[in-house]
């Protein structure tokens, strides 16, 4: 018996490991590679007539600086003719309710650091939303030249929730940046941030409009996105090596001798 014993416990031990390093599953990827998209990219909404921009691939030499992913190509995406305001979403092929509503979400995005009235634009990326309306959203944005908010953590439901993470002693720097975003929580409603690999001093924030009973509790496309404020048309912002991984499917972690 006490063999058994030994077994179960044995077992249990490679059972924990081996649940403790199970990758996170990859579902959505997209690098550009080659020049050709592997995804389709579509405008939020039915479309909004003011999403009126799509990416476009862009290879090194036509980007400010060659992209960090090293495969010579990127997603050219911005307010291209200038209607002040620009998005663009992608969807996996499953829509299902609740699809990604637990994600870590990475990608480089271009950031220019002159002030927003100048060629300035907030890039970043948006992690959940409704693909059927324009405006319920939750997304993240770099806006390096604001030095007392860098990183701007926000969901838009007809109405905001605005939160700033500010980076001590950061400078504003024009170049590739990576973002990595990773939603979570018991309520689905936690943001993490991570800035070019590190933890923001913030660390996890929670939006309202995630949780339960809220407009953005379903899961939903995610994609790029800028906004920028000034009436000239704005510099191209770039993005690249975009990846969405969730969360293996829950396994008890719990274990007993018996
Ligand atoms: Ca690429
Ligand atoms: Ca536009
Ligand atoms: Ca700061």
């Amino acid at each position: 018996m006490l063999e058994v014993k030994r077994i179960i416990l044995l077992l249990s031990f490679i059972l924990l490991f081996l649940v403790g390093t199970l990758p996170a599953l990859v579902e959505f990827t997209e690098s550009v590679t080659g020049g050709t998209f592997s995804n389709t990219w579509n405008r939020l909404g039915s479309p909004d007539p003011s999403y009126d921009d799509d990416p476009v691939p862009a290879a090194d030499a036509s980007m400010p600086a060659p992209t960090p992913e090293g495969d010579g190509w990127g997603i050219q995406f911005y307010d291209a003719n200038n209607s002040y305001f620009g998005i663009a979403a992608t969807y996996s092929g499953n829509t299902d309710d609740g699809q990604w509503i637990d994600l870590t979400l990475t990608g480089y995005v271009y950031a220019y650091a002159t002030p927003q009235s100048g060629t300035n634009q907030q890039v970043g990326f948006f992690y959940r939303a409704d693909e059927t309306s324009s405006i319920e959203y939750g997304r993240v944005l770099l806006n390096l030249p604001d030095t007392a908010g860098e990183i701007k953590v926000q969901t838009y439901t007809g109405g905001w929730d605005m939160q700033y993470i500010d980076l001590d002693n950061s400078l504003a720097t024009t170049g590739w940046h990576q973002l990595k975003i990773v939603i979570g929580g018991v309520n689905h409603n936690e943001v993490t941030v991570y800035y070019d690999d590190m933890v923001t001093p913030k660390g996890t924030i929670t939006n309202i409009a995630l949780g339960p009973g809220q407009l953005l509790e379903k899961g939903g496309p995610i994609g790029c996105m800028i906004l920028h404020y000034t009436a000239a048309p704005p510099t191209p912002a770039y993005f690249d090596a975009i990846t969405v991984e969730t969360p293996t499917p829950a396994m008890s972690t719990v274990w007993s001798l018996y």
